[in-house]
């Protein structure tokens, strides 16, 4: 609960002002929480109403999007956009499509993708948006139609300057193609209005590998500073099969680490000799399966029904990877109980606040999302640098350029922590440190009225 009456008011207005947005209610809470300190020694926040325009996004944006089926039937999805804070830059954040992206939803992302970009240290301010149009057994051409539709609503309010949308759940480099497609129809601009563009178009080397490289990068920088310890020879639980689950495994055992499990919304898949990632990615990336397939290329391995299962495994690490939620208190004592040392979140929000109140209460050097994944986003900057230059930057120079980012998120965040009275919560120590520069950006700025 909040001490500080100012924190206790505004956050008091929230529940009021956006009533069942559970999620967006909940990203609002731990910020709020962590900003204590900084709220005392800043009265002058107070008088400019800092906060209060802090969680009202400076737009939010609905939308039909119409499309047709191969069979002909038309269908009507629900689009949005949250443009939440421009103060240190354009709106930056992904798309999700996933049947359960709603406004809470949105607006839970694009207020966590304020302080995460913040952290990056590039400029780029916080959006979020998506529809609950679900891909899953979706041709081609429907994704393709789908995408276009969502586009042309999208244009009006997108841009270069303005806000630059990229991937989460449910959209990779096909959607980002076919959207920046119908961009390009309809504006006649070719710019990098999106990131995660394909290398022919625009892209950037090490953006698709970027979210689960980057955790990885934290989650070892931040072993060695606070464990003196590494991936090496760890047993690694990661839940998720997807972009960001899969490029993490790739990085954890490139570390020396073993990964022994992945997931999907259906259940996961235990492999204690480590997992065999070429045949993931086949079965994920090209064929677009479930991950029970794994178990019939690899018959010693196992598979169970039921994703939140994965956390009964035996491991050093566990990076959530999947989705909002999906770790709780009971996963995180049976974690705990089961000697798991470091949680690092690859997904947003994966873990709730009792889990990550049983977190830092037992020890777990925990990670928390807005700093540990930060790198997909930080690799989208890079990738809008590169546009503005004209130029495309090597594997290796953006990998490195990653890795710094990843190793100074880490060091602000702990450094925050200090001072903040808080030495090693990460989680306070990188709220803080997000909030600093768009607080200083907001107070500068002025307030139009
Ligand atoms: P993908 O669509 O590539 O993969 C998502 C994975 O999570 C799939 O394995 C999916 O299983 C699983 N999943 C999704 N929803 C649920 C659910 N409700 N319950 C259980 N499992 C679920 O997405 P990404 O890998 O890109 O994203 C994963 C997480 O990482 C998200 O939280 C996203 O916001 C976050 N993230 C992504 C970044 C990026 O650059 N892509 C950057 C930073 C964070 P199934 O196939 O069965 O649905
Ligand atoms: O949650 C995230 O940071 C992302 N989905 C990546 C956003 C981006 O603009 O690259």
């Amino acid at each position: 609960m909040f001490k500080n009456e100012y924190l206790q008011r505004v956050y008091a207005q929230v529940e009021q002002r956006n009533p069942g947005e559970k999620e967006f209610l909940q990203a609002v809470r731990e910020v709020l929480e962590s900003l204590e300190v900084v709220v005392e020694k800043h009265p002058e926040y107070e008088k400019a109403g800092l906060l209060e325009r802090l969680v009202e996004p400076e737009r939010f944006i609905q939308f039909r999007v119409p499309w047709v089926d191969d069979a002909g039937n038309v269908h009507v999805n629900r689009g949005f956009r949250v443009q939440f804070n421009s103060a240190i830059g354009p709106y930056k954040g992904g798309l999700r499509l996933h049947p359960s992206v709603c406004a809470s939803v949105v607006k839970f992302l694009g207020f966590e993708q304020i302080f995460k970009n913040s952290l990056t240290g590039l400029p780029m301010g916080g959006g979020k948006g998506g529809s609950d149009f679900d891909p899953k057994g979706k041709s081609d051409m429907e994704i393709m139609r789908f995408c276009q539709s969502f586009m042309t609503e999208l244009s009006k309010h997108i841009g270069q300057f303005t806000d630059v949308p990229a991937g989460d759940i449910g959209v990779g480099g096909r959607e980002i193609g076919y959207m920046f497609g119908q961009y390009k129809r309809l504006r006649n601009e070719y710019s990098g209005v999106l990131t995660g563009k394909g290398l022919a178009f625009g892209g950037s080397l090490v953006r698709t590998e970027a979210t689960g490289y980057g955790l990885c990068y934290f989650t070892e920088e931040a072993m060695n500073c606070m464990r003196k310890d590494s991936f090496k020879g760890k047993t690694v639980v990661i839940s998720g099969s997807g972009n960001v689950a899969i490029f993490a495994t790739e990085k954890a055992v490139q570390l020396g680490a073993k990964v022994v499990a992945l997931s999907d919304s259906a259940g996961y898949i235990y492999d204690k000799d480590g997992i065999r990632l070429d045949i993931v990615k086949d079965i994920k990336l090209e064929r677009r399966a479930r991950i029970s397939e794994y178990v019939k290329e690899v018959p010693t391995a196992e598979y169970h029904e039921g994703c939140s299962g994965i956390w009964t495994i035996p491991c050093d690490i566990a990076l959530p990877c999947a989705t909002q939620n999906e770790l709780d208190e009971a996963s995180a004592k049976t974690l705990v109980a089961n000697g798991c040392k470091v949680v690092c979140e690859g997904a947003n929000m994966p873990s709730t606040p009792e889990a990550v109140e049983y977190f830092l209460a037992n020890g777990v050097l925990y990670g928390p999302a807005k700093a540990a994944n930060a790198g997909g986003v930080a690799t989208s900057g890079l990738e809008m640098s590169q546009n503005s230059l004209r130029l495309s930057w090597t594997f290796e120079e953006v990998d490195e350029r990653l890795k710094d980012i990843m190793k100074n998120i880490f060091h602000n965040a702990y450094e925050a922590s200090k001072e903040c009275g808080a030495e090693g919560n990460l989680l306070i120590g990188a709220n803080v440190a997000g909030f600093q520069k768009v607080a200083e950006a907001m107070m500068a700025e002025g307030i139009a009225y």
